[in-house]
């Protein structure tokens, strides 16, 4: 059994982060570790959150696993609270990284042209380095924006996602894949681009009217869940697009919040299926 790294926050409440890459990975059939990176007692978006960091017990914690020799398949990264931590989650690249293991970095920093409570400019320009040692990187349209230096663009066409794809590559990871990309009316998907053969793939599902806290951290958890099943970076896209869709289809007769995320437990057996599992 393949067994996998994830390394960012437990939010409490509002489903994202730790609290949804676990299940969702965990339901894939890979083992999945946690280091979480700071307990809050909602995410960001809820007003008055608490939230404790816990880097100061990132190190021992690692050097633990390293003692036990535990070895992992992926290394994944998402929330990280600090620019310390970005330095910390590189150290453990280092430490537990081989040739085999795959090292995916969500710089999660932004979305709808902002930065998320307490991130800057200084952050998104310490992230390109923790991008550089991925092999791959997972940004949204704003940081991606934020981390280039191109302009945020609400309203854009594809050789505005292409360039943005081109300079993340400039960052040096192999597979650079951009999310939340819609080029046509109705649709949304990602667009990912290798930068060794400067080969581009797009996938799109049905664009939904409701947008859910939270689902950038369930394409991604599901991404690295299919990789870890074996599939190609190509295959893996689909995957964790249509779960995401079906996540926020499960989610639309609610009444809560949108900040409250997806009702994702509801579409494991959607996911379990695409999956080929059951
Ligand atoms: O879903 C991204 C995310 C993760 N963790 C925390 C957040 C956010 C986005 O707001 O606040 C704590």
């Amino acid at each position: 059994m393949k067994r996998i790294l994830t390394i960012q926050d437990i939010s409490c409440v509002g489903k994202c982060s730790i609290t949804v890459a676990l299940p969702i990975i965990s339901a894939m059939g890979v083992e999945t570790v946690v280091l979480p990176t700071a307990v809050l007692s909602a995410h960001t978006m809820f007003p008055d959150f608490t939230c404790r960091s816990l880097e100061d017990q990132m190190p021992p914690i690692t050097a633990h696993w390293k003692k036990e020799n535990i070895t992992f398949d992926a290394i994944y990264t998402g929330y990280l609270a600090n620019e310390h931590q970005i330095d910390l989650a590189a150290d453990i690249f280092s430490d537990f990284g081989n040739e085999s293991t795959r090292i995916i970095v969500d710089p999660v920093m932004a979305d709808h042209g902002r930065f998320y409570a307490g991130f800057d400019l200084a952050f998104a320009e310490k992230m390109t380095g923790l991008c550089a040692k991925a092999d791959i990187i997972l940004p949204n349209i704003t940081e991606a924006a934020l981390m280039t230096g191109m302009e945020y663009r609400t309203s854009y066409d594809e050789a505005y996602i292409q360039e943005l794809l081109k300079r993340l590559s400039d960052f040096d990871a192999e597979i650079s894949i951009l999310t939340g990309v819609s080029l046509a009316q109705g649709s949304i998907g990602a667009m990912g681009y290798n930068r060794t053969t400067n080969d581009f793939y797009y996938y799109t599902t049905e664009k939904l009217p409701d947008s859910y806290h939270g689902t950038g951290d369930i394409f991604a958890s599901t991404l690295v869940g299919a990789l870890m099943n074996g599939l190609s970076w190509q295959d893996s896209i689909p995957i964790a697009a249509d779960y995401t869709a079906e996540c926020i289809r499960c989610t639309r007769e609610e009444e809560k919040p949108r900040w409250y995320g997806v009702n994702f437990e509801q579409a494991i057996p959607f996911l379990l299926k695409k999956l080929g599992k059951v």
